[in-house]
């Protein structure tokens, strides 16, 4: 069933009194720009798993194939928009005296719909990587060649996006640790909080004394752990909490 309305009205009461608010999202706020989400019914290409194609090993077994499934999402993202969800962030941003947005996604999503303070904690696939000289560059090509080179050194050139097994650059990783210790309030957003050290965030405010609230379609492993969960869409739920006050 969906949010309550008097979670909804305790959650605004939360946000109109918070002086950090750091929001925390994963796929979830992207699904009704329609991206598929990782875990969801609608996460397969080609009958494979986002978490078999993102990693250095399928990279190196057949890197036809992971530029494959890469250009396949670039392609979808081209011709999506940000939905309601996002651009409810946006306002958000606004209206807060302090507000810092840590992502998971690499959708571009939030940075298009407006959000400023954006920690992308897995990178953005409209950046490449050489994999020769490691320069780093925007490409927005909704196509590159099934083996893009790099114009510097002729290398391969990879998305430049964290992929399973990989560690987070420690610089991003480190400025979302402190923004989930210093928050009063984290809005945790469209995540299963199974991906780590995206999901400890949430745990590392909760540590720190924050009010953490959870907006879901369903209830996660952190749901029990957490102030408050909201359960329902993002595009619906985050433009009430802004109504809200
Ligand atoms: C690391 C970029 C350490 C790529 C992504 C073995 C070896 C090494 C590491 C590990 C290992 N075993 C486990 C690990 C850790 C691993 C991990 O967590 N694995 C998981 C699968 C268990 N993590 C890593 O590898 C990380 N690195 O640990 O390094 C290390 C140390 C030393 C040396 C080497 C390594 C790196 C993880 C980063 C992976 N890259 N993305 C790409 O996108 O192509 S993560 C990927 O998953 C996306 O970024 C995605 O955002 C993220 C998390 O998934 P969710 O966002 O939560 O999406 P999901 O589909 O799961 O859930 C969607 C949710 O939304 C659901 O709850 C659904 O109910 C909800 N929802 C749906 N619709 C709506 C909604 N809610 C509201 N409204 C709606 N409309
Ligand atoms: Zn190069």
């Amino acid at each position: 069933m969906d949010a309550e309305v008097q979670d909804i009205e305790r959650a605004c009461q939360w946000l109109a009194t918070t002086e950090q608010l750091t929001v925390l999202t994963g796929a979830g706020v992207s699904a009704e720009s329609g991206v598929p989400t990782f875990r969801g019914k609608d996460g397969l290409w080609r009958g494979f798993r986002a978490t078999d194609l993102a990693t250095p090993e399928a990279f190196a077994r057949d890197p036809k194939q992971v530029w494959a499934f890469y250009n396949w999402r670039r392609q979808l993202l081209a011709s999506l928009k940000p939905n309601p969800a996002h651009e409810a962030l946006v306002r958000l941003e606004a209206k807060l005296p302090q507000f810092i947005l840590v992502t998971q996604n690499i959708d571009d999503l939030h940075r298009r719909a407006g959000t400023r303070k954006l920690i992308e904690l897995h990178g953005n696939i409209w950046m490449v990587r050489c994999t020769g000289c490691q320069t780093v560059s925007r490409n927005e090509d909704v196509w590159l060649p099934e083996l893009p080179s790099c114009d510097d050194c002729g290398a391969l050139l990879r998305p430049h996006v964290v992929w399973f097994g990989e560690q987070l650059q420690p610089a991003i990783l480190k400025s979302a640790v402190v923004a989930s210790r210093t928050c009063q309030t984290m809005l945790v957003i469209g995540t299963s909080a199974i991906v780590q050290p995206a999901a400890s965030l949430a745990i590392e405010a909760k540590a720190q004394g924050a009010r953490v609230i959870e907006v879901n379609l369903e209830p996660t492993v952190h749901s029990h752990h957490l102030d408050l969960v909201l359960q329902g869409k993002a595009g619906v739920l985050l433009p009430q909490l802004l109504e809200g006050w």
